[in-house]
């Protein structure tokens, strides 16, 4: 009997010991990140119940194996047999009786869990994801944005709606959890609600080619007002991009100009544009010209033909072909710099 109890106590002990040491070890390696989104709480909840049943039964199976090698082992000079078992019935219904229940129990827990992850908000924001080897795109189809980071609100499930444009790839972002493959050919969905704010990484996890250990993209979780002041400045840098002016901005920015041009009436390598239209420009030929249409489209195309006075002659600035459309573009743009 004495052997029971403290079997029993050393089972209990080194379960807990167990339990401990898995814990602080998944927290050391980190293979438990923050948990983010409410998919994650009864994932960890099952996970943590999994590894408190997998300590005790290693305790279980482990203290008694070594404890019969330690303390019943032969005695010098006892050369008697070992006393014969032919069975125990109750021993052997109980061992199959009680891992039935954990079984049942554990098979219960895990479709509970299951229907957490997957309940299904009927108002969450559609968002859909394209995968290609090796980025990933996000298109807000209610607002017409599209955007190379994904911005979430707390609180709030968002389904994605998930394509690839040529190989398998994962969507993974570890704090959320829940990881779901995107298939050419098909549209998977994936449903998180985030819940805590911060800014994570999706990570590819399905090999997917040279340069798949690099497929990441920014997850930035908000509250409200914050992803919807996000929203509001994306709606509006794509109104932007529509009109004539914001087409000619988006040109000067590719084609480097403000690397010469300022906007703010700063001296650069070439004269700011700030207050250009409509101005009296001296050459170096002592003549002064209107910066009109004509003027700003020759200074582009040719910026040989005329010298803007207090420059190097021959120009630095290197002639461009743009259409005549581009060229209308960039004036548009250069006619709000006042
Ligand atoms: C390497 C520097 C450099 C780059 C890049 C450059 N410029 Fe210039 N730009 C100059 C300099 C210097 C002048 C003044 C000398 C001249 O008239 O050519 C000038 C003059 C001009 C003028 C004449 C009127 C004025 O006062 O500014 C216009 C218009 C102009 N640039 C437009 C552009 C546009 C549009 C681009 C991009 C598509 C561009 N520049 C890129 C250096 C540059
Ligand atoms: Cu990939």
């Amino acid at each position: 009997m004495v052997h029971f109890v403290i079997v029993g106590i050393l089972v209990l002990v080194t379960a807990i010991l167990t339990y401990v040491g898995l814990d602080m070890a998944g927290i050391a390696r980190h293979m438990n990140p923050v948990s983010a989104s409410a998919q994650s709480v009864s994932i960890d909840w099952l996970w943590n119940w999994e590894v408190i049943t997998i300590s005790f039964l290693f305790a279980l199976i482990v203290v008694p194996m070594v404890y019969s090698l330690i303390v019943f082992r032969r005695k010098q000079g006892d050369n008697t047999d070992a006393e014969h078992v032919e069975g125990n019935t109750a021993l052997e219904i109980t061992w199959t009786v009680v891992p039935l229940f954990i079984v049942v129990i554990f098979a219960y827990m895990g479709a509970y869990s299951l229907g957490e992850t997957l309940r299904v908000d009927p108002n969450a924001t559609v968002i859909k994801v394209r995968a290609q080897q090796f980025s990933w795109t996000f298109e807000y189809p209610e607002y017409g944005i599209v955007s190379t980071e994904l911005h979430l609100p707390i609180d709030q499930q968002v389904v994605l709606k998930m394509e690839s444009t040529d190989v398998i790839h994962s969507f993974w972002v570890p704090e959320f959890r829940v990881k779901q493959d995107i298939v050419p050919g098909r549209v998977t969905e994936y449903r998180i609600t985030p819940i805590l704010e911060g800014n994570y990484k999706v990570r590819c996890s399905e090999l997917c080619g040279t340069s798949h250990a690099y497929m990441e993209a920014g997850v930035i979780v908000t509250t409200e007002a914050e992803y919807n002041a996000w929203i509001a400045e994306q709606v509006a840098i794509a109104a932007a991009s529509q009109t004539p002016e914001g087409q000619g901005q988006i040109l000067t920015v590719k084609n480097g100009c403000a690397g010469c041009h300022s906007l703010d009436g700063s001296a650069m390598t070439g004269p700011t544009w700030l207050g250009l239209y409509g101005s009296d420009v001296e050459l170096d030929n002592g003549s002064t010209v209107v910066a009109d249409d004509a003027f700003i489209k020759q200074s582009i195309l040719e910026p040989n033909a005329t010298i803007v006075s207090g420059f190097p002659s021959p120009s630095v600035m290197p002639p461009y072909t743009f259409t005549d459309e581009e060229v209308a573009n960039i004036i548009a743009y250069i006619k709000t710099l006042k």
